[in-house]
């Protein structure tokens, strides 16, 4: 059976450095369908029904590059058997903002916490136990450069093949309430393991991916009439109390005058 694995992660995350080390001499570069955009396989070193697609870095899996869009028509149209999230272990707040949009797509996946060496270097720790289980994933403190931990995590991402995918990150109530009545109304049209994404997009009016997906505007227009925010800002103010309530107590900075998170 072979096994494809997609890589995903912010820019300058280390992807390019982790796949390089992960696939070596074998890689294969060619364009994503219809775009310049340039995409990238490879074999899994060890593991000839392996490969490894390294998608374009983004920062979200929003309408509003062409990376993006590449990125998660990848995802949602391939269907990877995994996904393994490189982020950057300096600047865990802003990398896991991909990842609650990741954890929505009803895939597997892995954290791989990149840098760690530079984590280390300044006397800063994290509790990857306490981030795992928040995630409700499996993560591996890396050094991409220095290939520590990356052959543990890529071997764990080949396992991870065919097993369950975390659960989405749970929103306030009230946003709950609005996405599961979006969910039911989504019953037929898209695969049910891709409900939430798509819960998620059509209530931010993403119509990039959801035109002839059924009319929720009355569901959107009560949660903003409600919260006086637009619907886009309410997902985006819920992924971050959720990275907040994730980052509570997993990070600790050496120096603490400089914390961004404790
Ligand atoms: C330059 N540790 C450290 N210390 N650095 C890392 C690690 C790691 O674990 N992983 C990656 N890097 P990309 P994207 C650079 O290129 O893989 C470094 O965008 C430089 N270049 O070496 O390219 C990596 O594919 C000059 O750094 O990321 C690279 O996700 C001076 O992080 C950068 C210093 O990695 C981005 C660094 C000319």
């Amino acid at each position: 059976m072979s096994i494809k694995i997609a890589l995903a992660g912010n820019p300058n995350s280390g992807k390019t450095t982790l796949f390089n080390a992960l696939t070596g001499a074998n890689q294969f570069v060619g364009n994503w369908p219809g775009v310049t955009v340039e995409k990238k396989e490879g074999r899994l070193k060890g593991h000839s029904d392996v490969t490894i697609v390294d998608l374009p870095g983004v920062y979200s899996l929003s309408p509003y590059t062409l990376e993006e869009v590449v990125a998660r028509n990848f995802l949602l149209g391939e269907t990877p058997d995994v996904i393994l999230n490189i982020i950057d272990g300096t600047n865990l707040e802003r990398n896991l903002y991909l990842t609650t949009q990741l954890m929505e797509l009803g895939i597997p996946m892995l954290l791989a916490v990149n840098m760690m060496d530079i984590v280390e270097k300044n006397g800063d720790s994290m509790d990857l136990k306490k981030l795992s289980s928040a995630i409700g994933c499996p993560v591996f403190a890396v050094s991409a450069l220095k290939g520590r931990g990356i052959k543990q995590a890529a071997e764990k991402a080949v396992s991870l093949a065919g097993t369950a995918a975390p659960k989405p990150p749970a929103f306030s109530a009230q946003t709950e309430t609005y996405l599961s009545v979006i969910k039911e109304r989504l019953q037929g049209h898209v695969p049910p393991q891709q409900f939430r994404f798509y819960a998620v997009k059509l209530f931010e009016r993403d119509d990039k991916l959801t035109g002839n997906l059924p009319n929720v505007s009355d569901i959107i227009t009560k949660a903003e009439e409600k919260t006086k925010e637009d619907a886009e800002s309410i997902i985006t103010n819920e992924r971050y109390d959720f990275i907040t309530s994730v980052l509570r107590g997993t990070v600790k900075k050496k120096n603490r005058y400089a914390l961004s998170v404790s």
